[in-house]
């Protein structure tokens, strides 16, 4: 009895200290990762008020991030939400902000969009011993798209490779990104190197990467945008082509990533990317890859421009080489400037196929840029006074207003620094860069405005690019029509910038893509202003037609719909 009641008393004190044992674990383990959190703060500050906050940091990210959907868009697929609710919203967000916000915070932020390589890009085998200072600015950016930026890079950079990450706030506004943001990377990115910097005012994109790359200490900076997710092995290839060659300038393929849906869209095959072409009103665009024997190729391909956020260049060289123009505000131009100073200046811009990064693209700007506000435009005005010499006139015939505005300001260091680094001329670029580019007031009969006698100009009525669509009629612009200039040329095209008028079946005149020794594409312009096709033995005509419809061609007949003039007239 004696024996059996003391270990009864035994194996209840056990199962005391056992239960004991068990609550304060439970204690333990429910207290310790906030504990975890918050000390390295607690030790370096002692400030009670910081701990306050992160208390209140905490719960907000918890709260967060109990609110990702496992798995939702992994490997890239198009993501969708199942309450009504929340799609509302999201079609909300992407009307106020040009991107659907309400799905981003639910995919994880570490989602991997799968390998978006060519399959032939897997049997290169690169060894680069160069680092990388990967450089993020923003302004007023989705939080959970910066994040999924920067956790992309982390994720899919090996260790040895990437020096650090350097991000550049452009004084945002928002308060998330200021005191969570970096409560964010201390606790869930600590062990990476992120540098988190926030500039005092809103300085544009040019200045604040310009920011970026002083804080940078790494070989190689590579810029990205702060919505953009890059894949397996994007790093690679860039870095080793810069070891071989420090003074080529990369882009990768910047994939599309949709903002409505986060679906990662371009393919891996994808042989028929482009490269990066220039209108003459001075925007980027994209051209077909230049030697048809690289079409289709793996390896760096030459590119005349490039698109301007994505891009790895040797940290000395690019401050050797000008850096930025420090004086260009806002948004816009930049992109055109260093691709002009690269090539004219020695060195080389190349597309590197197997190095993919998606891009978010947004249908327009979520913010407004202070001041100036076509700075754009401003710019590239810069830019065509330093870089462009007598071509500047293309760019000035769209923008008249913009020649000789004050609003260009200084640019004597930027002709210095052309001077200093000898830069060839922009002739040179085009010839031995961009060939092809099509220059609307050489080897042509005429070009300008085309007026007929009942004063109604040809418009191309704002066709874009890679599409066909009318030569439409249309009330003559006074200023700035940049959807009506045309050229005759001497080889009997009567075209656009991008485009060849054609006559269609229904003779309707048509805009579309210009072809070599095609009938239908040629004309002739007589001394008396009629423009004569040919093949129909017929002539340009406005009669019959509804503003701002297709002209077509008639019977040729002394009309004053068939009598048409160009502004200017080349005499020679
Ligand atoms: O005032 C600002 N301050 C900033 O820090 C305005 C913008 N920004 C940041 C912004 O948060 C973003 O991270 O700058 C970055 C680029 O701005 P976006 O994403 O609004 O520009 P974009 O993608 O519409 O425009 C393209 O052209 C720009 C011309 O100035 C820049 O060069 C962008 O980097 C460039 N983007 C790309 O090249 C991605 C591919 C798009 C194409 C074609
Ligand atoms: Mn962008």
């Amino acid at each position: 009895m004696f024996v059996k009641c003391r270990r009864h008393r035994v194996l209840i004190h056990k199962i005391l200290l056992f239960m004991v044992t068990v609550i304060v674990l439970m204690f333990l383990i429910r207290e310790l990762p906030e504990r975890e959190i918050t000390s390295s703060k607690q030790i370096q500050n002692n400030i009670i008020d910081e701990n306050d906050e992160n208390d209140e940091y905490e719960i907000k990210l918890r709260t967060y991030e109990s609110k990702i959907i496992p798995n939702l868009g992994h490997n890239g697929k198009e993501a969708t939400l199942k309450d009504p609710e929340d799609n509302e919203l999201g079609e909300k967000a992407l009307k106020s902000v040009a991107m659907n916000y309400v799905l981003s915070d639910r995919i994880p932020l570490n989602r991997s969009v799968g390998d978006r390589r060519n399959e032939g890009c897997k049997k290169f085998y690169y060894n680069p011993t160069l680092t990388a200072s990967v450089v993020i600015i923003f302004y007023n950016e989705i939080l959970s798209a910066i994040l999924r930026t920067i956790w992309s890079v982390t994720l899919q950079t090996p260790e040895h490779l990437l020096h650090e990450i350097v991000l550049v706030d452009d004084a945002s506004t928002a308060e998330e990104l200021k005191g969570f943001l970096q409560y964010y990377i201390d606790t869930r990115l600590s062990g990476h190197r992120i540098k988190l910097h926030h500039l005092n005012e809103r300085v544009g994109l040019i200045k604040a990467r310009l920011e970026g790359a002083k804080l940078a200490t790494g070989d190689v900076l590579i810029f990205l945008d702060a919505h953009c997710e890059a894949t397996i092995g994007w790093i690679e290839p860039l870095l080793a082509r810069i070891e071989e060659s420090r003074s080529t300038v990369l882009t990768p393929l910047i994939d599309v990533i949709s903002a409505s849906n986060f679906a990662y869209l371009s393919d891996a095959d994808y042989t028929g990317f482009q490269v990066g072409g220039f209108s003459w009103p001075g925007h980027f665009t994209w051209i077909n890859v230049q030697n048809e024997n690289d079409r289709g190729k793996l390896t760096p391909i030459k590119s005349p421009t490039m698109a301007g956020g994505l891009f790895a260049i040797e940290r000395k060289y690019f401050w050797e080489i000008g850096s930025y123009d420090d004086k260009m505000e806002g948004w816009g131009g930049e992109n055109l400037e260093i691709s002009f100073r690269i090539w004219q200046c020695g060195g080389r811009l190349e597309t590197v196929p197997c190095s993919r990064v998606g891009h978010i693209f947004r249908d327009f700007h979520p913010y407004s840029i202070p001041g100036k506000k076509d700075t754009h435009g401003i710019n590239t005005a810069r830019l065509a006074h330093v870089w462009m010499d007598d071509y500047k006139r293309l760019f000035f015939m769209y923008r008249p207003k913009l020649e000789y505005s004050p609003l260009i300001g200084d640019i004597t260091s930027r002709l210095e620094l052309r001077k200093r680094l000898k830069c060839k001329s922009f002739k040179w670029y085009l010839d031995n860069v961009f060939p092809e580019k099509f220059i609307p007031d050489e080897n042509v009969l005429g070009y300008g405005q085309v007026r007929n006698n009942l004063n109604m100009c040809l418009d191309d009525l704002s066709l874009h690019e890679g599409t066909t669509g009318p030569l439409g009629l249309y009330p003559c612009h006074a200023f700035s029509a940049t959807t009506q200039y045309f050229s005759m040329t001497y080889k009997g095209k009567l075209r656009s910038e991008n485009f060849c008028a054609e006559i269609s079946n229904t003779l309707e005149v048509q805009l579309t893509r210009c072809l070599k020794d095609e009938l239908k594409q040629s004309w002739i312009f007589f001394k008396n202003g009629t423009i004569y096709n040919s093949l129909f033995a017929k002539c340009l005509s406005s009669e019959g037609v509804e503003v701002p419809k297709a002209v077509r061609i008639d019977n040729c007949k002394d009309s004053d719909h068939q009598k048409w003039k160009f502004t200017y007239i080349n005499s020679t």
